[in-house]
């Protein structure tokens, strides 16, 4: 990758040992499917045809690392053996297809024990059988849908939890994922540490932004600790939560440059959703501004997603300098062959592009050829 030349999104993006045929990226969805935890033929289906369509690197959605960790009761978890071996198959055929498999392991914290989507969105009633304690750094609610108040942590819940992150990590590399995100975004429990709407804790995991990162900043120490020194660690941070105080981005900059230092590898910029009523201000590509000065002023490379449906303007985020990576969710799942038409759309020669030999064979065959009279 030359800083002088502008990147496009069909050029490859080496990082570490990995290298992703284009820079295009599945965003993690969560599917609310699995039971147990385990994840079975949807997530397959779902995963497969992802990366068939064409994507250089899909990341498998939002694995809790403990039962308490997760969304709802259907939320997939890395916290076992079934649920480990259960990734294998996945992580399999999104390789086959030539995709590179990553997952994002996460802890819900106060947003745990839901109900799925489509089930209502909202805390499971406490006295339903299927309900479980959630936990954050303080005991206050989310609020809106989500009133249940959490127990606040103790210490010994904090190392435990990091203790899970860790072994949900070794497991997603026993799985043989070779890309590993941390959510640490959408007011779940690691941005619910950072946020001082959601941490009002006196020790040491609480006040100063030292203080406030104090959890996030250990878990990912940990988590590089066992991860491979030669395999991508990112993180999908909430940089922003548009509360109206705005702060939080300016200092959003400064975890950056410390994670970077730490040596995070990629900064997935998301933002908070840790308070309802947030003013997010919606439109294409919002959070790109945001990725483009944690990119500049960090020195770290980004990645982005939100509203980003257009191949015109995912390849102009890239052109501009403003990520090295887009993540998409909606437009994938619209169209998981996504990446083909955009590269029609962008006149890419598909042999510049490595696609799987059956079917670079294919598309390859039976076109008009210029060297021969029509
Ligand atoms: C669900 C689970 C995990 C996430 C999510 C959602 C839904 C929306 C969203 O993020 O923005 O990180």
């Amino acid at each position: 990758m030359s800083s002088l030349s502008p990147l496009s999104l069909f050029d490859p993006f080496p990082l570490k040992d990995v290298t992703l045929r284009n820079r295009i990226a599945v965003s993690p969805m969560c599917q609310y499917s699995a039971t147990e935890g385990v994840i079975n033929d949807w997530h397959y289906a779902h995963l497969a045809g992802l990366a068939r369509g064409g994507a250089g690197l899909v990341i498998a959605e939002a694995t809790a690392v403990s039962p308490e960790g997760r969304i709802t009761p259907g939320c997939a978890g890395l916290w076992n053996d079934d649920q480990t071996e259960a990734f294998v198959p996945a992580v399999a055929a999104i390789k086959a297809a030539g995709a590179v498999p990553g997952i994002q392991i996460a802890h819900a914290g106060r947003k745990a024990s839901a109900n799925r989507p489509w089930e209502g969105d909202d805390h499971i009633a406490e006295q339903d059988p299927r309900a479980w304690q959630p936990i954050a750094p303080s005991a206050i609610p989310f609020g809106a849908n989500l009133p249940r108040r959490p127990r606040a942590m103790t210490k010994d819940d904090i190392h435990r939890v990091q203790q899970d992150y860790v072994a949900a990590a070794q497991r997603a590399r026993a799985a043989g994922f070779e890309w590993l995100e941390l959510h640490f975004a959408h007011g779940y429990l690691a941005q619910s540490f950072l946020s001082p709407h959601s941490n009002r804790r006196d020790d040491e995991y609480g006040g100063s932004l030292e203080n406030r990162s104090r959890f996030l900043v250990e878990t990912f120490e940990a988590v590089r600790d066992v991860w491979p020194e030669n395999l991508p660690l990112t993180l999908r941070l909430g940089v922003i939560e548009f509360d109206g105080r705005e702060q939080t981005f300016e200092e959003s900059i400064e975890l950056a440059r410390r994670f970077a230092a730490k040596g995070l590898d990629l900064l997935d910029v998301s933002l908070g959703f840790n308070i309802p009523g947030a003013a997010i201000p919606w439109g294409p590509a919002f959070m790109a501004p945001l990725a483009e000065r944690i990119r500049k002023e960090a020195g770290i490379p980004t990645a982005t997603s939100w509203f980003i449906n257009d191949p015109q303007q995912a390849d102009a985020l890239l052109r501009e300098g403003k990520v090295d990576l887009v993540m998409l969710g909606r437009a994938l799942l619209e169209n998981p062959h996504w990446p083909y038409e955009a590269a029609r759309a962008l006149g890419v020669d598909k042999a510049a592009w490595v696609l799987p030999a059956p079917y670079a064979h294919w598309l390859e065959r039976y076109r008009p050829r210029r060297d021969v009279a029509a």
